[in-house]
């Protein structure tokens, strides 16, 4: 019998108004039932919204250093069940321990980053230009949060959104893909734990069409703050457009390396190999595009291919693997038909190309990590999404050339460049349309002290991390106090 677990509303674990469940599934082993989960529609939103309500109109007056104890304790918990939670998310989402440790370990930095902004979420101050009269900019919070999250990172992507949003004050309804909602659950209850009263931070488990769609109509919620597909993300923005809400978005990417005649070959591989198939290439940070100096494209395909080859699929539990499956069958089926889609566009497949089902891997969602070569810039594996361990490789006569091929998508979240001309690394940094670029190092590897984020269809103009996020969750309130005790006129009476 497996474990049934439930929603969390006003401080009470809840069944879905519906009575009805979904199941929860290792991506590894289909066989293995993690758990049944509420699947929730509009009406266990309604109640977890109102909840929210009650519990923003507590929580936003408690002091801020409070709020930020609660978020503390939580880190510290997390650090003490590290491996306990490292394991569990292996098994949920599939991505190998050492990467489930490292999501958990972005999930305790940001715990102690927000735990520090209990005591700074600093205003700011500005002189005024009448007499007797001060002016200040404080931040307040916004109201209720509605956090839509992705599997890809089940807990460190909760927490961006869910500490700063507590600490700044506000009330949280969190609606966890579907796949992973014990990671969510488990975060839920560890923040409870923590201290935080009820109706603070709800969970409402379930699907997007049922449970999200009603929570971002919501009237009731002020701040969508959004991670996933840039097809249900641009959704969400109509929607929250039309109702007048807040909306903070992270989708798509197609992220970029380029590999310069003068580079570390050995490190830009390796670079490849980590940005294109860590996570199975399932980070909104993936390495999918490959963009290499013809003078060092020879050398460094057959080099990138040959570690391809290698790499061991597997159970991300064994310690020999090296590339986990991916999510779920429809995620398996889509990389398999972008495949055949760069085939039929004229790429050439070096290596993989098709779902690995040789013994075990049979009974999960295992695909070979794949590498295209004579890829074109107009093909659509050259410019869409793929979200799996497919890479494809372009070549390029020159660092422009290079840099107008990476700038050739609608995406911009991350890009790298291997090379060591100090020149070419500047001019890099100047014209790729990314949030993030980085310098002989690959797409991935974002600390949570800074903003995280991108450019055109990638967000909305928000960055979440850092600093950058308190911009999300609070609004500014400007105050104006004039102690004159007669009547000033700003802009008449200077
Ligand atoms: C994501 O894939 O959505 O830089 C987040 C990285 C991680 C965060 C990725 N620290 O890849």
């Amino acid at each position: 019998m497996a474990h049934g677990y439930q929603n969390y509303i006003g401080g009470e674990w809840v069944p879905a108004a519906s009575g009805q469940t979904f199941d929860d599934l290792n991506p590894a082993d289909r066989d293995d039932l993690i758990g049944r989960f509420p699947r929730s529609d509009a009406r266990d939103v309604d109640r977890a919204v109102q909840a929210a309500q009650e519990g923003f109109a507590r929580w936003a007056r408690v002091p801020a250093p409070r709020r930020a104890e609660v978020v503390r304790k939580a880190g510290e918990t997390l650090r003490r069940r590290k491996d306990e939670l490292g394991r569990l998310m292996t098994r949920e989402m599939g991505k190998v321990l050492t990467e489930a440790l490292g999501d958990v370990q972005e999930g305790i930095d940001t715990a102690e980053y927000m735990f520090g902004e209990g005591r700074r979420l600093f205003g700011v101050q500005a002189p005024c230009e009448l007499p007797q009269k001060f002016g200040v900019a404080i931040r307040v919070p916004v109201g209720v949060v509605a956090a839509i999250t992705p599997w890809n990172f089940p807990l460190a992507i909760p927490t961006w959104k869910i500490f700063p949003a507590l600490v700044c004050g506000n009330a949280v309804v969190f609606k966890p893909a579907e796949d992973t909602p014990l990671l969510a659950t488990l975060l839920v209850e560890i923040l409870a734990e923590a201290g935080l009263p009820g109706g603070v931070l709800n969970l409402v488990q379930g699907f997007g069409e049922e449970a999200g769609d009603a929570l971002v109509r919501h009237p009731g919620v002020h701040l969508v703050s959004f991670t996933g597909s840039t097809e249900v993300g641009r959704k969400v923005a109509t929607i929250c457009a039309a109702e007048g809400k807040k909306v903070s978005l992270e989708m798509g990417g197609k992220n970029v390396i380029l590999v310069m005649d003068d580079a570390r070959l050995d490190l830009a591989v390796d670079g490849a190999v980590w940005g294109g198939f860590g996570t199975s290439g399932q980070r909104c940070t993936a390495a999918s595009r490959v963009i290499v100096h013809e003078g060092v494209a020879s050398a460094f395909l057959d080099r990138f291919v040959e570690r391809a080859r290698r790499l061991r699929l597997g159970g991300g539990l064994e310690p020999t693997t090296d590339v986990g499956p991916v999510i779920n069958a429809r995620q398996l089926q889509r990389i398999h038909e972008y495949t055949q889609i760069g085939r039929s566009e004229g790429a050439r497949v070096l290596t993989g190309g098709e779902p690995a089902t040789e013994g075990a891997l049979a009974r999960g969602h295992f695909y070979r990590p794949t590498v295209f070569a004579d890829v074109e810039p107009k093909m659509r594996i050259a410019r869409e999404e793929i979200f799996g361990p497919s890479v494809a490789v372009l070549r390029a006569k020159n660092l422009d050339e290079a840099i107008e091929i990476a700038n050739a998508t609608n995406y911009g979240l991350s890009s790298a460049i291997y090379t060591r001309d100090i020149d070419r690394a500047f001019r890099a940094i100047e014209a790729l349309a990314t949030g993030i670029t980085y310098v002989n190092a690959s797409t991935i590897g974002a600390e949570v002290q800074f903003p995280f984020g991108g450019v055109r269809q990638t967000g909305n103009g928000h960055r979440e991390g850092g600093w950058t996020v308190l911009d999300i969750m609070t609004e500014w309130k400007t105050v104006y106090i004039d102690y004159s005790g007669r009547l000033q006129r700003a802009q008449i009476d200077v």
